[in-house]
């Protein structure tokens, strides 16, 4: 039995081109890949649509190219892999894509349908390997129901809380033929804003006296983020964001206060737990916002507080609310009032604004070594534009981005939450795919580098001058500063051997250069940029310089000392 009219019925296609036809009708225009011969039938179907298609390097990279991809765009990022070897690859973007609520959708190739259950080659059981990691792991069985499985598909990876559906296509379903029709892209749907709930967010903001707004969450829009900007100066609001949601705020306007990420200033988290009043738009405030689940009571937060959150299973989930709201941060800011009755203190915003900007600047700071993090931050301030989009991965190099950068526009930041070193080549590669005109910058760490360095082939090949900032102190830096702190002295499988990297990306085809000393970093940096090339800016940064703060020997010295008292 099919699900499909007679009277509908269009005529006969093969299932990888009726397949791709359903993507182009909902809108896709770009496909990251690695290509498999499980998918053939998918791949010839793309040869005459109007896709542009990104062939990667590794099935990892090209699951974070599809993730950047939505997080910029809001519309599923698309990525196509082959079986077993290739969806296992690919799962290290679609944990990423769960942790950070992005819309994305995988097509893997499966075996024959008639083979399944002896372990075929490359055989994997998609439901159960990315069942837990996904809104939806499913196969094709019938090819005429490929229409309804991913018109329902789009609507599941951005319906609610976004996120990425995996799709399984047996390689003979996909070059049977079928008759079915398109379907058509599924309606939106949103919750609602009742008065009642809205009269009790007027009441509950207006009555506090140190309100306080945290966001995060996906499912933003440039001019959502606006509104609210507006919305809070009205209202004398203070505003951080989450652990890498920085470009859902500009770090310029006067309500803004700082992230809520890792090594935060501590006067931020002072006044979250002063606050009476939070207003928790669109995150979850999980492990690394709330400082491993320490910044607010659990379950009942001491604070007044109204959660906004799409899914509402979210809500009441860790911290009981005095208001719950189910909707995207897009829908509730629409329905927003434009003033409240508030008798919030604008001074009080003055000063938290202030904190800020005296923790967030570079010239207080000076570290370890000829390479100061402090100079290049100080530079790129001026330097790039302000819609510069920034990429990372994890490691501590990335601290420099977060404190130092001036966050100012809507979707100039791709860094993944779930902290997945490797993630930053990919980000930018996929940045500089669809935004050719803005100026993209990665920082790597030389561990997180290599992660998926080899992308940097996918940079060249699609001429895509990208600038790499990869910081070397010749260690996974991190888990270094983590053993000096838990186990002192006692260095164990942190150190790193590397190669040249200025020399890497000259034998890929892009321009490369070693900078030692970060008063030579301004002018490496106009060549990279003047050179029209993907660029790796080799920059060799003292191992002692693990924080803005401290150094490894102080942070060894700290842990010697509190482990004797
Ligand atoms: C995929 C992945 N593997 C391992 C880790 C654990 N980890 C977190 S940071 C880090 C070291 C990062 O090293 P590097 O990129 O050189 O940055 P650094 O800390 O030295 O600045 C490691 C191994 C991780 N977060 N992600
Ligand atoms: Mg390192």
């Amino acid at each position: 039995m099919t699900t499909t009219t007679k009277t509908h019925m269009q005529h006969s296609r093969l299932g990888g081109h009726l397949l791709v036809d359903q993507l182009v009708k909902q809108g896709v225009e770009h496909v990251f890949c690695v290509p498999g011969e499980s998918y053939l039938a998918v791949l010839d179907g793309l040869h005459d649509a109007k896709v542009d298609i990104t062939v990667c390097r590794q099935e990892g990279g090209a699951a974070m190219m599809a993730d950047a991809y939505g997080k910029l765009t809001g519309q599923p990022g698309i990525c196509m892999v082959t079986r077993g070897p290739g969806a296992s690859n690919a799962l290290a973007g679609i944990h990423i894509a769960k942790q950070d609520s992005t819309p994305l959708i995988l097509f893997v190739g499966q075996i024959e349908r008639g083979m399944r259950e002896r372990e075929a080659f490359q055989e994997m059981d998609y439901r159960a390997v990315f069942g837990t990691q996904c809104k939806w792991a499913t196969e094709i069985d019938q090819v005429d129901r490929i229409p309804e499985i991913i018109a329902r598909a789009f609507h599941i990876a951005t319906s609610g809380r976004p996120g990425p559906v995996v799709i399984a296509l047996p390689e003979d379903m996909l070059v049977e033929t079928s008759t079915a029709p398109d379907a058509r892209i599924p309606e939106p749907v949103s919750g609602g804003l009742s008065s009642s709930q809205l009269q009790s967010l007027d009441s509950l903001l207006s009555n506090a006296k140190k309100p306080l707004a945290i966001l995060g969450g996906s499912g933003w829009a440039a001019e959502s983020r606006k509104a609210f900007q507006d919305f809070a100066e009205k209202n004398h609001l203070p505003v951080a964001v989450q652990f890498r949601r920085q470009a859902l705020f500009s770090a310029d306007h006067p309500n803004y206060i700082g992230d809520v990420g890792l090594g935060v200033n501590p006067k931020l988290i002072a006044a979250i737990k002063e606050a009476d009043t939070i207003l928790l738009l669109g995150g979850r405030m999980s492990e690394v916002p709330s400082q491993s689940y320490t910044l607010f009571d659990i379950p009942t937060p001491h604070q007044t507080l109204i959660h906004v959150h799409p899914d509402i299973s979210e809500l009441n989930r860790t911290y009981q609310n005095t208001l719950g709201i189910a909707l995207s941060p897009k829908d509730f800011v629409a329905a927003l009032p434009e003033q409240l009755s508030n008798k919030a203190d604008a001074e009080r915003v003055k000063t938290l604004h202030q904190s800020y900007l005296d923790w967030s600047n570079p010239d207080a700071i000076s570290s370890p070594g000829k390479f100061q993090m402090a100079d290049v931050m100080r530079h790129l301030r001026t330097a790039l534009p302000a819609d510069a989009i920034m990429c990372n991965g994890a490691g501590n190099y990335a601290t420099w981005l977060h404190r130092f950068h001036r966050f100012n526009e809507f979707g100039t930041q791709l860094a993944p939450t779930s902290g997945s070193m490797g993630y930053g080549l990919p980000a930018a590669v996929a940045a500089k795919r669809i935004n050719p005109e803005s100026t993209v910058v990665c920082f790597a760490g030389d561990g997180c580098f290599m992660m998926h360095g080899q992308e940097f082939a996918t940079a060249v090949q699609y001429d895509l001058p990208i600038i790499v900032l990869l910081i070397d102190n010749g260690m996974y830096g991190t888990i270094r500063m983590h053993q000096e702190r838990e186990y002192p002295g006692r260095v164990s499988a942190t150190v790193l051997n590397n190669p040249d990297f200025a020399r890497y990306a000259e034998a890929f085809g892009g321009y490369g250069e070693r900078v030692e000393n970060s008063a030579d970093f301004p002018a490496a940096f106009e060549r990279a940029r003047a050179s029209g090339k993907p660029a790796i800016l080799h920059c060799l940064q003292d191992p002692q310089a693990i924080t803005p703060s401290m150094s490894l020997d102080q942070i060894r010295e700290h842990a010697l000392n509190t482990q004797h008292r």
